[in-house]
């Protein structure tokens, strides 16, 4: 079938009232879809981008309120030092390409994860992508780079111990206190995570945040994924609220 038909059923299919507010995306496949095509793994990580902004431009239309992408995980430095190289070339790369459009848009790009660790080109590149969207009101674009699951906690309980030596919190914390000292602290849990490439794992990704999460994967790799797939996962998710509700 025609993808402009397949957007055009799934569209009528879903139900605008009821779209997942914050998704979740584990971007995977990159390398594996180069490969396989005989390219070098970092024409994978390019197309990649492109879908990023397909991704983007689609969530906004369908109401989305808040994406939240896993770009680099703390693990990905393990990579050889020229995919890493590559890879820290992006986020200038793609601001460089999007700031206008982002702008336009209304979007608001946010960073979770440890960026005091990234190199300073790198640093400089999502400082300014995010000051110059800082007071945008529209959908929230988040970035996960150099983050951890199990590293934002003990740095959540770190610093609540911190505040604890300071007098700063008495007697016990429950998990709204807690929620208060991770990156997310101002967002809501995604209600919606999209893995891409048939892994079938959180690997590390907002371990907390995840956990009422429903989990949609899908076997095509992260530059092969666009609009369609967005729209079958949120059709969905859909599918099983309403399921949920009648019991
Ligand atoms: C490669 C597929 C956007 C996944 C998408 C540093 C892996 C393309 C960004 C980005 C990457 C990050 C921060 C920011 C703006 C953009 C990005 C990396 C990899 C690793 F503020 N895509 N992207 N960052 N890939």
């Amino acid at each position: 079938m025609k993808v402009e038909k397949m957007e055009q059923e799934l569209k009528e299919k879903i139900d605008f009232q009821k779209v997942p507010g914050h998704v979740a995306v584990i971007m995977d496949g990159n390398g594996r879809w180069a490969v396989e095509r005989g390219l070098p793994r970092h024409e994978g990580h390019r197309q990649g981008v492109e879908t990023v902004r397909e991704v983007v431009r689609c969530a906004n239309e369908l109401g989305i309120k808040i994406i939240t992408m896993f770009a680099f995980s703390t693990e990905n430095w393990r990579r050889p030092a020229w995919e890493v190289n590559y890879l820290m070339s992006l986020p200038e790369k793609y601001f460089q390409t999007e700031l206008p459009e982002l702008i336009r848009e209304n979007v608001k790009v946010n960073l979770l994860g440890d960026s005091s660790r990234l190199p300073g080109k790198v640093k400089k590149a999502v400082d300014e992508g995010t000051e110059a969207t800082r007071n945008n009101t529209g959908m929230i674009l988040n970035f996960a780079l150099n983050y951890g699951g199990r590293s934002e906690i003990l740095l959540a309980v770190n610093r609540m111990l911190q505040d604890a030596r300071e007098g700063k919190i008495k007697g016990k914390v429950n998990e709204k206190d807690f929620n208060r000292y991770l990156y997310t602290s101002e967002l809501p849990d995604p209600d919606l995570l999209i893995r891409t490439s048939g892994e079938k794992r959180i690997s590390n990704f907002l371990l907390w945040q995840l956990a009422y999460s429903e989990l949609w994967f899908t076997e095509v790799y992260w530059p092969d994924f666009s609009k369609v797939h967005l729209m079958e996962a949120v059709y969905d998710y859909q599918l099983r609220k309403r399921r949920f509700g009648k019991v």
